[in-house]
């Protein structure tokens, strides 16, 4: 994410989608509108306390929590996974060899919210769409959430962000969401249910929630993003948090493996909370805690 982006003289058309059902995934593993995805996530708030916040005193006694945020452990990660936007990668992408490491969270604002920073972790950024120029080893993408357990997915999505090439001439900041202020998301399809996407621009992987407005070849710097024929569900762990780490070896913990299908052994055995770049892309540590991420509360 935090990678230098060449100027180019490269002219990379938008393409306005060639369809091939490559990749693309199970269809709506990430959370159907019934929430089945998310184990516990139905309206009844799951772990609500006596004092409306998620995990409040009357719950602590059932918590799993070894991150010490108030939150059950197994069902931030329930909660990531059934809150997750429809991920629309390109159907041409050809560097998808990757998986979503998140840091759930009590919204700082909100305790009945929750904060969801998903970073996306792949094998390869292939570079531009056209010409594959500025590839590397390694990539962090990162897009974030407030979800509203309360209300089950997709209207539970409240707000999204994404920024693409944070950091650099080419950053392209995108919002969206139910928050006064914020434009409503654009959606896919998922079982004929519209529900909130980002889009990782083909190749290079730079994240926007709105494809339209927000990610064309003359908006940004030559990203293309595409509608997926179906959404991609990647692999989801839980980081944890950073003074209570749930993780420190994402080959161990079977995310970056061979059988997923990661070929640069410099990623393997990577600790996302050590201070060190992911091969030769951005700081993970950094992006669990980037507070460009902060998204708002509402209900
Ligand atoms: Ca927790
Ligand atoms: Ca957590
Ligand atoms: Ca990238």
């Amino acid at each position: 994410m935090r990678v230098w982006w060449l100027a180019l003289a490269l002219v990379a058309g938008c393409s306005d989608g060639a369809v091939s059902p490559v990749g693309g995934g199970p269809s709506a593993g990430g959370g159907k509108s019934d929430g089945a995805g998310g184990g516990a996530s139905g309206a009844d708030g799951a772990a609500a306390g006596s004092d409306g916040a998620i995990g409040g005193s009357d719950a602590a006694a059932a918590l799993t929590d070894d991150d010490q945020d108030g939150l059950d452990d197994a069902q931030e990660l329930a909660w990531a996974r059934a809150y997750l936007p429809y991920i629309s990668h390109s159907p041409t992408e050809q560097c998808k060899t990757g998986g979503l490491l998140v840091r759930v969270s009590p919204h700082a604002q909100d305790p009945t919210l929750v904060h969801i920073i998903y970073d996306y972790l792949y094998n390869d950024d292939c570079g531009t769409a056209i010409g594959g120029i500025g590839g590397h080893d390694g990539d962090d993408e990162v897009f974030a959430a407030t979800i509203d357990p309360a209300q089950p997915p997709p209207a539970g999505i409240i707000a999204l962000k994404a920024i693409s090439h944070q950091g650099t001439p080419c950053e392209r900041d995108s919002t969206c969401g139910k928050c006064s202020g914020l434009t409503a998301c654009a959606t896919l399809p998922i079982a004929g249910v519209a529900w909130p996407a980002v889009w990782p621009s083909k190749d290079k992987h730079g994240s926007y929630v709105d494809r339209a407005d927000s990610c064309s070849a003359f908006a940004t710097c030559f990203d293309e993003c595409d509608d997926a024929t179906a959404p991609t569900v990647p692999e989801i762990v839980n980081a944890g948090e950073p003074a209570h780490p749930l993780i420190h070896d994402l080959t161990d913990h079977g995310f970056i493996t061979t059988a997923n299908g990661w070929t640069h052994m410099e990623l393997f055995h990577f600790d996302p909370w050590k201070d060190q770049t992911f091969g030769s892309a951005g700081n993970v540590s950094q992006d669990l805690v980037d507070p460009a991420f902060d998204t708002p509360a509402c209900h």
